[in-house]
């Protein structure tokens, strides 16, 4: 029997994928989440029918969602990841001997409870091995609105804006998350695909230069998203992304990272014509 699975990127286009096997498939009080093990991408998780991580291209994504932040700021010290319940953004902040603590605030217990099971390679540092990671399983709006003044770095993990994902595209979300950094603070949130949403980043990107001085959109590959360019939206209070950054502490880290690197940090803020329309 052959098993494919397709994730609709539009009314006409997909990507499809060869499975062997589904692991868990289940609903939670806010999604279906389904993890299934795939010929050449390995285990990959879904939300809602969407893909979310891949073992074979999970590196792309989280390398690029946290390093540009962690290096552009010049002693992140505590860090906050909202959503991001596979645990794999967690693991790369975790790799910057600066970070005193992390804290993932998942809305959805039964993504991280999965995650720990299936994709350990991911969770490797929210399973309750990691003295400086703390787990909370709590709407990201409601524990931000908590703890004002608190962060240097918030990363904003999330999913499309459909679904329990909608509120963290909207200025009033980035408004908190304003009064939630540091006064030097900066966020990173997943910003779609520049080819596929240019609605959806017009929109994100209106509201995110409402609130916050210094916004750039930057750029990465990753296979089995929609179109295979993603973008993240760097929204800072004080440093800026390109003439801020410090390529030299770049240069010298500590541990190996797959996507990126010093030269990668300053070509990913370079855009095609296209997406800079969309910021
Ligand atoms: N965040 C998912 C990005 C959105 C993917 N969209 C899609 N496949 N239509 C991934 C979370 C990884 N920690």
């Amino acid at each position: 029997m052959d098993l494919w699975y397709t994730e609709k990127h539009s009314e006409n286009v997909g990507i499809t994928l060869k499975a062997t096997r589904t692991l868990f498939s289940g609903k939670s009080p806010f999604q279906q989440l389904d993890i299934i093990e795939t010929l050449e991408y390995g285990r990959m998780m879904l939300l809602d029918g969407l893909v979310m991580v891949t073992e074979r291209d999970e590196f792309v994504y989280h390398d690029m969602i946290s390093h540009p932040a962690l290096f552009t700021h010049p002693c992140p010290k505590r860090v906050l990841v909202i959503g991001g319940g596979d645990g794999g953004s967690i693991r790369e902040i975790m790799k910057h001997a600066t970070v005193e603590e992390a804290v993932l605030c998942e809305i959805d217990g039964l993504v991280i409870e999965k995650s720990i099971e299936l994709l350990p390679s991911m969770a490797c540092d929210i399973d309750g091995s990691n003295p400086r990671v703390t787990l909370h399983v709590d709407d990201g709006l409601a524990y931000i609105r908590e703890h004002q003044d608190a962060f240097d770095l918030i990363l904003v993990d999330s999913t499309d804006p459909i679904g329990p994902a909608v509120g963290l595209f909207e200025e009033d979300f980035y408004r908190l998350v304003h009064g939630a950094l540091k006064k030097d603070g900066i966020m990173v949130a997943q910003s779609e695909s520049p080819f596929y949403h240019a609605e959806i980043q017009k929109n994100m990107y209106r509201n995110l230069r409402n609130v916050f001085p210094i916004v750039e959109m930057y750029q990465a590959f990753i296979p089995t998203y929609p179109s295979g360019l993603w973008s993240f939206a760097f929204a800072s209070k004080q440093y800026h992304p390109v003439r801020d950054f410090d390529k030299a502490r770049a240069a010298a880290r500590p541990f190996h990272t797959r996507y990126y690197n010093e030269d990668l940090h300053l070509g990913a803020f370079m855009l095609p014509t296209f997406a800079r329309e969309n910021i």
